[in-house]
């Protein structure tokens, strides 16, 4: 019955396992079990937690086996302790965790085995093994951030990103024809249920940024004095950036006459024609205004990213309907670092805008509903209990999220004042009437 699906998915549960792996025994065991941040859980209740998310949803409820530790759900309950309460709880110690986490595993590829994956939905096309991977793949994201606020010796190498290979980028536009597109979709086999159903939306013509905003441009917003001008920033951003005394981008700090950042445990110049990255929601939309343009909302950014006007289709990436490979967008935590504007031509939409997908995650103007016809699925708490005006949507993935993770019809969300993630963004405008004339 479908041995190529069930190679895969064991594949990438092992190739997803290789990366927590290496998160979690890079650092001393003092490490996993300190709170980096009151922002972050120890790295010790990430890799224990995705563990007991295997268990609830493969092990019990795919599988419908017996529990290995059902003492410890709660511990791991996201729901039940906010993340700056974790340390204090009894959570397993490194060496539990490594094992609880194996012996899970250990279950789930027994299963897999058996386990039918077609007929019953939860388990069509491997989906909720699939959703497992993804989970992981996530939490390997948000252990790459609690790694960028640990502070010691730099314990995380990998490749420099890729030389920007096409000029010019930094300031230009692309124009989006206005009419209908399919947004989300009904096909992708492991698509959330966020991202569904497909649907009809019409999007009137608009210009959106080639490429994310830059450390120079945003440098330019800085030396111009916008973190001072609150006729910039939305009230509510405003109120936050008092609060919190931003002043620059998260991890950047004065160096001399300039600025100096600090990544991985590396201290850094800011390269003009990289992404920025690190802003929350506010400090965007706050630059947008800044520029005389606006963050693009879910929709434009969506279209921009899939929209294919020859064939009038929504195409799973920018560059088309095939898999990611290394060429086509920085995903992956191959590079621990955005690349420059212009590193990734084959990565390009149809209307020719560059690293949508990889690099930073976009902030854009869109609070968190469903699509129409939304069904929570397989569990409410995977994204419907979010809904409301309190978040902030996020697209295109970054340089740390894996490609299994992101497609284009993938819905980030967050807090808009955020910035520990690999947040970035790009600016849109209205079209003039001489424009659209
Ligand atoms: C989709 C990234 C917002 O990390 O809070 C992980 C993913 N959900 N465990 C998050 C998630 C449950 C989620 N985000
Ligand atoms: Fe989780």
């Amino acid at each position: 019955m479908s041995p190529d699906l069930r190679s895969r998915v064991a594949a990438e549960l092992e190739r997803t396992r290789a990366r927590t792996a290496l998160l979690t025994e890079s650092v001393d065991e003092g490490d996993l079990i300190r709170q980096h941040s009151p922002l972050m859980s120890p790295l010790v209740w990430d890799l224990a937690h995705v563990g007991n998310q295997e268990e609830l949803w493969l092990v019990r409820d795919v599988g419908g086996r017996e529990a290995v530790r059902s003492d410890i759900d709660e511990l791991y309950d996201a729901f039940k302790h906010a993340r700056s309460d974790r340390p204090g709880l009894p959570l397993l110690n490194p060496a539990e965790a490594r094992q609880y986490v194996s012996t899970v595993r250990d279950k789930v590829l027994d299963l897999l085995d058996s386990v039918p994956l077609e007929g019953r939905r939860l388990v069509a096309d491997g989906f909720a093994f699939g959703m497992i991977v993804q989970h992981e793949q996530q939490h390997d994201e948000t252990m790459l951030a609690t790694h960028q606020l640990r502070t010691g010796n730099p314990v995380l190498t990998a490749p420099a990103p890729p030389p920007s290979i096409v000029p010019g980028l930094v300031g230009r536009e692309v124009r989006v024809p206005g009419g209908p597109f399919t947004m989300g979709t009904d096909t992708d086999p492991w698509a959330l249920d966020n991202e569904r159903p497909s649907h009809q939306v019409h999007v009137p013509a608009f210009a959106i940024d080639a490429a994310p905003v830059t450390n120079g441009q945003y440098l330019e917003f800085i030396a111009h004095g916008g973190y001072e001008a609150p006729q910039w920033w939305s009230d509510e951003g405003w109120a936050h950036r008092l609060e919190a005394g931003l002043e620059a981008p998260m991890h950047w700090r004065r160096d001399g006459d300039g600025w100096a950042y600090t990544r991985f445990g590396r201290t850094t110049p800011i390269v003009a024609d990289e992404p920025v990255v690190h802003v929350c929601f506010h400090e965007a939309q706050a630059y947008a205004r800044w520029a005389g343009k606006r963050l693009p909302t879910e929709a434009e950014w969506e279209k921009a990213a899939r929209f294919d006007p020859r064939s009038g289709r929504s195409l799973r990436y920018p560059w088309g309907d095939d898999e990611w490979t290394p060429e086509r967008a920085n995903l992956g935590q191959r590079h621990l670092a955005p690349a420059p504007v212009g590193a990734y031509p084959r990565g390009i939409s149809p209307l020719g805008v560059h690293q949508l997908i990889g690099d930073v995650w976009e902030w854009v103007d869109t609070d968190f509903h469903g699509y129409p016809g939304f069904a929570a699925f397989p569990y409410r708490e995977y994204s419907e209990v979010f809904f409301g005006p309190k978040f902030k949507m996020l697209r295109g993935g970054s340089f740390g999220t894996d490609a299994a993770a992101c497609r284009s019809t993938f819905r980030n969300w967050d807090y808009p004042i955020r910035r520990q993630i690999f947040s970035g963004f790009r600016c849109a405008r209205d079209l003039t009437p001489d424009e659209t004339g």
